[in-house]
């Protein structure tokens, strides 16, 4: 499930790659949200297992499972990984690991190797970034936005990079079915305690006509609710599997409720792929978060 900062953080380390005269292949094992459709470069992005690179980069996953085909350990052999992260559970899989639990998004990240690669910086490139920052810090609203994040986002700014591009085409642009998924998820959500949840079986989101692109912004929805201080939403897709996503309010942990599940991410926000039945995984979830996440 790419995001904007996953996305924006690639093209963006591309982009500067180039710009040095080295040869770049961008893999991504699933689909792109047609939301990021407007970043220059990412049509070029395919789910495809990259072979007979030098070096593999691999971006804003925290463990090897999270980029699915694209993390090929045959084809990948015994040559060099760079890994660039921001998760607190990251696993540091890399030859050499540049992981920083402390930076709002990858992209802040990629920005500092962009500098220290000493390359120009486009307004592609700037937007990219600028879009990693934004999305994964929603519009400069988490806790985890710092002063060294708005003064990674003013300069990109002042290298041609867009706020209001981004928020009008990220946040602005759903699609009718995507509104009808929302108002579904919504009507059907549930207040246990300080928990609040809502679940979408695969039938129901192919009985709205909507891909499971347009279920990313529901969890931080489900937050809104004053009397909870963790959300959780989850989408059953096509083969049975079950997405995550977990919120939390600054003070309450859902990272280790996510690593328990077999995921993983951020302490406000996790998420993790969980086996089927659809029909015990709302309680597996509560389960998780009552061992790991409520005092
Ligand atoms: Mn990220």
């Amino acid at each position: 499930m790419p995001d904007g900062d996953c996305v924006g953080s690639q093209l963006a380390l591309a982009h500067a790659l180039r710009a040095l005269g080295k040869e770049v292949t961008l893999a991504l094992d699933d689909k792109i949200p047609e939301s990021l459709f407007f970043l220059d470069g990412v049509r070029a992005i395919a789910p495809h297992t990259p072979r007979a690179q030098d070096v593999f980069v691999f971006v804003d996953g925290s463990d090897p499972s999270r980029y699915g085909k694209a993390f090929d350990a045959a084809a990948i052999g015994a040559r060099p990984i760079i890994l660039i992260d921001h998760h607190i559970t990251n696993e540091p899989f890399g030859t050499y690991n540049l992981v920083d639990p402390g930076a709002a998004s990858a992209a802040e990240i990629v920005y500092a190797v962009v500098r220290a690669l000493d390359v120009p910086i486009s307004p592609a490139l700037a937007q990219a970034l600028l879009t990693g920052i934004v999305t994964d810090t929603l519009g400069f609203r988490t806790a985890a936005t710092t002063p060294e994040t708005l003064e990674s986002a003013t300069a990109l700014v002042r290298h041609g990079g867009s706020i209001p591009e981004i928020i009008d085409q990220v946040y602005n642009r759903r699609s009718f079915q995507t509104l009808h998924v929302l108002g579904y998820a919504l009507a059907h959500a549930a207040l246990v305690g300080k928990i609040i949840y809502s679940a979408l079986d695969f039938q129901t989101l192919e009985k709205f006509g909507a891909n499971g692109n347009g279920t990313n912004g529901i969890v931080n929805q489900l937050l809104t609710v004053a009397d909870a201080d963790i959300a959780f939403f989850l989408v059953e897709k096509k083969d049975g599997r079950i997405d995550l996503s977990m919120r939390a309010r600054v003070g309450t942990d859902v990272s280790g409720a996510a690593r328990r599940l077999g995921g993983g991410g951020h302490k406000q926000a996790s998420g993790a792929t969980l086996s089927p039945p659809f029909e015990t995984a709302v309680q597996r979830v509560l389960d998780a978060i009552q061992q790991e996440s409520l005092p």
